[in-house]
């Protein structure tokens, strides 16, 4: 049984200007489900909850049963975290500022360890997943991709811990498009996997057009763009 209706792992192989025959089914055994940051406080009500932030969670649980292997990921700051705008004297959240590792768009306090803010989602039916991968932890560094931190230097494990399982595609949802799930997938790539992200189990915070940005970006290093109506449940 392969896990993409095959008209689907066509189209993605087209996308990509790939001959048709290129798209090899993909195997539930060998792929993984990561859901990225479904978190209260990216969602309604939350410190940075994301525009129908809850309506990834349905699609989540629909297609969770297709999967063998299943990764769930927390945003997971410390109090007074360098993301943060708050510990930047004379920022504003949403703005950009410059750190020791570059670039940092600084945020309204969010996702605290061990707050309720920072709980995964309530609604989330994924009682197979295996793994929470915490991010972000370190006081002085951001880490918005799963597998390792803004210094593009520190770990997080997960490339060893798929690669071990024998994970060669993944599947990337949650949030937030254009932060943690983009960063995600172009990592992902970057360790050699095959990736696809489900389109409409992600929402975006887009902050001057950059969901668009992201998915060109996503693209550009060969990250497939699906539905979770292309996924065999
Ligand atoms: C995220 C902004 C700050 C995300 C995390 O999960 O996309 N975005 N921290
Ligand atoms: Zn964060």
């Amino acid at each position: 049984r392969a896990l993409l209706k095959s008209a689907a792992a066509l189209a993605a192989g087209g996308a990509l200007g790939l001959p048709a025959f290129a798209a090899a089914p993909v195997k539930p055994g060998t792929a993984a489900l990561i859901v990225v940051d479904v978190q209260n406080c990216f969602l309604e009500g939350g410190t940075l909850a994301v525009k129908g932030g809850n309506e990834v969670i349905p699609v989540i649980n629909k297609i969770a049963p297709a999967f063998e292997n299943i990764v769930l990921t927390q945003d997971w700051h410390t109090a007074g975290h360098a993301s943060f705008a708050s510990a930047h004297p004379g920022t504003k959240p949403f703005e950009t500022t410059k750190l020791s590792y570059g670039q940092q768009v600084l945020w309204p306090d969010h996702c605290v360890q061990g707050t309720e803010d920072a709980a995964l989602g309530k609604d989330l039916k994924l009682p197979t997943a295996q793994l929470i991968i915490r991010k972000g932890f370190h006081k002085d560094m951001d880490s918005y991709s799963a597998f390792e931190e803004a210094d593009h230097k520190t770990p997080t494990g997960l490339a060893g811990y798929l690669k071990a399982r024998g994970i060669k595609t993944v599947f990337v949802t949650g949030l937030a498009t254009d932060f943690c799930v983009a960063w995600t997938a172009m990592d992902a790539r970057k360790n050699g996997f095959e990736v696809y992200v489900v389109e409409d189990a992600t929402r975006g915070i887009d902050l001057n057009g950059s969901v668009a940005a992201a998915w060109k970006q996503m693209a550009a290093k060969g990250v497939k763009r699906i539905q979770s109506s292309d996924i065999a449940v």
